[in-house]
């Protein structure tokens, strides 16, 4: 997808705080999900959010106020299924589950993300800041071209600073992430510093402008308790 079908899309997608994070073709495999009609997708676009790039957006939107729960994943769906569907896509979703699509695989595919040792994908552009929030599935094949740039950064990034960061040893580069001791360091008191963002994730110096502000991190914090 290129040319001014791809830049209205960027447009609308930016209007509502979303991004494309790139895409892939699957033309003769059985990758993807089935479509409506019974077809396999054969081209898939990422669709995701940084820190700052959605908040904003669902603040003031009606789900942040009405009460119920899972306000970003409610406005997410609402605002991504329409503008996928009237660009002919058919959108899925990382929090419809379980079993949940494997979005961080496909993210792997579309290229520029590495494995951290957090768990997260960080993207060479927005580093661990990048969240995963649809993936638009195409019938036809869009000839998207293979992404050649650069791989995320943590091939590359000697000291790592993420895993000394953690407060709770939650972090090793032999085991990865401890979800358990995150959890039971994050209960001891909600005045810690990791309910404004993990520490980890703040301490990774690729793209810090795209991090979260304390109240974004805080809702996420909740979810990520609360599951
Ligand atoms: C279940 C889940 C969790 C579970 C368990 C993860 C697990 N052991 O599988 C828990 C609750 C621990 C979790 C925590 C977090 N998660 Co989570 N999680 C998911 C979810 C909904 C499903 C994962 C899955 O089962 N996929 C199915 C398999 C088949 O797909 P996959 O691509 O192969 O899955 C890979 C991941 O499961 C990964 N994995 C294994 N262990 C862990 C642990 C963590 C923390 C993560 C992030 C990934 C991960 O390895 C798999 C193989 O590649 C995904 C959304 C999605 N649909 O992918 C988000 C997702 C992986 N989570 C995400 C994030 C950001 C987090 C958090 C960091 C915070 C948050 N919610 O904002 C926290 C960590 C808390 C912290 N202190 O910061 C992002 C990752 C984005 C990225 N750039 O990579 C995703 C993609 C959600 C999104 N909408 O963007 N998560
Ligand atoms: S600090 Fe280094 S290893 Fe950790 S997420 Fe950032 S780039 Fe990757
Ligand atoms: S939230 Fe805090 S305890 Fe959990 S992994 Fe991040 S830095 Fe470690």
């Amino acid at each position: 997808m290129s040319g001014p079908a791809a830049a209205a899309l960027t447009k609308r997608l930016a209007a509502a705080g979303f991004l494309c994070l790139g895409g892939f073709d699957a033309p003769d495999e059985a990758s993807l999900p089935s479509l409506s009609g019974g077809a396999r997708a054969r081209s898939l676009l990422l669709i995701g959010s940084t820190g700052p790039s959605v908040w904003p957006k669902l603040s003031s939107s009606p789900e942040a106020s009405d009460g119920t729960a899972d306000p970003l994943d409610r406005y997410t769906r609402r605002v991504l299924t329409e503008i996928a569907a009237s660009e002919g896509f058919e959108a899925a979703f990382p929090f419809d589950g379980p079993p949940y699509h494997p979005f961080q695989q496909w993210a792997r595919r579309c290229g520029g993300f590495s494995q951290s040792p957090m768990g997260v994908l960080a993207h060479r552009d927005y580093g661990p800041w990048a969240g995963f929030r649809a993936a638009f599935l195409s019938k036809t094949p869009l000839a998207i071209q293979q992404d050649t740039r650069s791989a995320g950064p943590c091939e590359t990034c000697a000291d790592k600073p993420c895993i000394t960061a953690c407060p709770a040893g939650a972090l090793t580069l032999e085991t990865g992430y401890d979800v358990p001791r995150c959890r039971d360091h994050l209960a001891t008191s909600r005045s810690l510093d990791c309910w404004s963002g993990c520490l980890a994730r703040r301490a990774c110096p690729c793209g810090r402008e795209h991090h979260q502000g304390p109240d974004n991190a805080r809702f996420h914090m909740e979810s990520f308790i609360g599951l």
